[in-house]
């Protein structure tokens, strides 16, 4: 660590790339530079991203004496090789979701990571909305009673002409599963961290409904009209998909996801129901949490002068100043750089929640596969409960 800020370098310039650079320049990091698929390409992105220097390839990146920490952005396939060699190379990684395409590979990176006594991250950022800190808050202090029942669903509908493409589609790049991988994961991590349960099973269905798609090569959103022309393949990765599943506590929690929703961006909605009290969250409009009893319905605002210490800790902005995706990276990201730094930040999530992840991912496939429940792999959770400190003040 040197100077002031810590040198970061991220692999992977695409749209998400772009939001790690931001996040990491507003927290402080110097961005020392960024690696993109081809020479010619990083030189422009670090151009575009403001960043020192293009390198000529992600080893490059990794090599590089003035960087302590490696934003891994590229399609999934490549997380494994990347982490492993940032890790080995003393570096702490922020690897995006899914943190592998095998849970497999997510434990060798979990085991490596543990040996490398380095911070290792993935970016779960729905974590970081100061109401979801807040819902997490009220079910903790036992505000909801025991919990009932868990439902909502994740919608996005920016693959739903058959002419939008994205590496993601194709099983190589994105892994086996596609929907439930890349936004099924993130409700699932949400929903487990806000309730505390835990899934233990889980009956779930995949269906493609878009049975072609346009070939090629192309990075981040991209539809056909933007891309090169291409001859369509077909699909094997899963537009939709449902899932049923049961906690460790007996609890049901039923989760719907779509990429093919038509007029859904990015709508992450859940709602908890327990024996006093029901929580509902919704990523679209994030300022808010609704909170009801049999006879009496609130609406709560992000405030940063009320509510769990956590919730007060994110509000970054005053109350009717919206704060969205854009804050939760950021507090993400500046969280990782404070534990590198060797504080202690709550909800950090970590390469174990990755693992957990790909755990539950793996899981979905093989009961969509034999039609039949099966058991989610009960491995260790780097943190379930949240801090005593974290209490509605
Ligand atoms: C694309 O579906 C995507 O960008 C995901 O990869 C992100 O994780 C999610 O936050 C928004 O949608």
């Amino acid at each position: 660590m040197r100077g002031f800020g810590l040198g970061v370098a991220i692999v992977g310039t695409g749209m998400i790339g772009a939001v790690h650079a931001r996040a990491a320049r507003l927290a402080g990091a110097r961005l020392i530079g960024v690696a993109a698929s081809e020479p010619s390409r990083s030189e422009q992105a670090a151009a575009r991203l403001g960043a020192g220097r293009g390198y000529d390839s992600a080893e490059q990146a990794i090599a590089d004496p003035a960087v302590d920490v490696v934003h891994i952005c590229t399609p999934n396939a490549t997380h494994l090789e990347f982490a492993l060699a940032a890790l080995k190379a003393g570096k702490g990684v922020i690897c995006e979701k899914p943190l592998a395409t095998t849970a497999a590979d997510a434990r060798l990176l979990v085991q490596t990571a543990r040996e490398s006594g380095r911070v290792a991250t993935v970016p779960f950022v729905y974590r970081f909305h100061p109401m979801v800190r807040e819902a997490r808050a009220r079910i903790h202090a036992a505000e909801l009673g025991p919990l009932q029942l868990i439902h909502g669903s994740y919608l996005q509908d920016w693959l739903l002409d058959s002419n939008d493409t994205n590496w993601r589609v194709d099983a190589a790049k994105g892994g086996a599963s596609r929907a439930f991988a890349d936004i099924g994961s993130h409700w699932c991590d949400l929903i487990e961290w806000v309730s505390g349960e835990r899934l233990v099973s889980v009956i779930a269905a995949l269906n493609t409904t878009v049975p072609e798609r346009p070939g090629g090569n192309r990075q981040s959103y991209a539809s056909a009209a933007q891309g090169e022309a291409a001859a369509p393949v077909p699909v094997t990765t899963e537009d939709v998909a449902g899932a049923l599943f049961k906690t460790q506590s007996g609890v049901l929690v039923n989760l719907t996801v779509s990429q093919v929703s038509a007029g859904r961006k990015n709508r992450l909605w859940f709602e908890i129901d327990g024996a006093q009290a029901s929580v509902v969250f919704d990523q679209e409009e994030p300022e808010r949490l609704w909170l009801a009893r049999t006879r009496s319905t609130e609406l709560l605002v992000r405030d940063p002068n009320t509510g769990s210490a956590e919730q007060r800790r994110l509000a970054t902005l005053p109350p009717g100043h919206a704060q969205g995706y854009a804050q939760c990276f950021e507090a993400f990201v500046a969280d990782t750089y404070a534990a590198v730094r060797g504080e202690t930040r709550d909800g950090l999530p970590t390469f174990d929640d990755g693992l957990r992840s790909a755990n539950i991912i793996e899981a979905v496939l093989k009961s969509s596969a034999t039609q039949c429940w099966t058991a989610i792999e009960p491995e260790h959770r780097a943190e379930a409960r949240p801090r005593s400190s974290d209490r509605t003040a």
